[in-house]
């Protein structure tokens, strides 16, 4: 019943979600704010100034726009620093199969990604080749859970937001998805029990789903 699979990026085709963690770990102790695994979970999906936003909730001090821009691109230059070492390697033998398996059954397969470095993590897994569509943080103008980055994805591959279901690891995701239209499965553990339609432990499991 649907005619394509819309993949977030960070956080289901790859782990990139643990070197976000790890960069906005550093700038929030640099500025001597609380950050834990808890508040990591609300960052994902989220815009990079959306998430620092969210870190800033538990500081007490006040950071001019300048400020804010300089703390922003420190995170990207350190996140990007952590890119580096990702390789083919990182492109999980399960995740490969399985969108393979799922072009061979006929889906159209598309990326919906907050990112504006999705691109460039697609490039170095070489992944590139798996998708028909890249829709990412450099052609929306809301973040998730605005569902714009889906609804484009799907404009992309000449579809209705009703044949389309987005496989998403964040909160906000599964509330863009279901603001588009569309149908979802959560994999992983920081989206809410009974918020998607599906939800898998595993990317596989996929299969078992369309
Ligand atoms: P960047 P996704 C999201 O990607 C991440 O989950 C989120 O943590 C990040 O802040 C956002 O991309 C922006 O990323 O700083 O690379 O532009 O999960 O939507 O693929
Ligand atoms: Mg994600």
């Amino acid at each position: 019943k649907y005619k394509a699979v819309i993949f977030d990026l960070d956080g289901v085709i790859c782990s990139t979600d643990r070197f976000h963690y790890l960069a906005w770990k550093k700038i929030a102790d640099d500025l001597g704010i609380y950050f834990d695994e808890n508040i990591n979970q609300r960052l994902r999906g989220v815009s990079r100034a959306e998430s620092f936003q969210i870190i800033l909730e538990k500081y007490d001090g006040k950071l001019s726009s300048e400020e804010t821009e300089r703390y922003l691109d420190q995170k990207n230059k350190l996140y990007r620093s952590y890119l580096e070492e990702m390789t083919e390697g990182d492109f999980q033998e399960e995740v490969k199969n399985t969108l393979s398996e799922l072009r061979r059954r006929g889906y159209q397969l598309a990326i919906g990604s907050s990112s504006r470095n999705a691109k460039h993590i697609l490039e170095r897994l070489k992944a590139m080749e798996y998708f028909d569509a890249i829709s990412d943080g450099t052609n929306i103008t809301r973040t998730k859970p605005d569902p714009e980055v889906f609804l484009k994805a799907a404009e992309m591959l000449g579809l209705n937001p009703s044949d389309c279901i987005v496989m998403e690891d964040a909160k906000s995701g599964i509330e863009a998805a279901r603001a588009g239209g569309m149908k979802s499965i959560a994999i992983g553990d920081a989206v809410p029990e009974g918020l998607s339609d599906y939800k898998v432990k595993c990317f596989g499991e996929i299969l078992k789903i369309v």
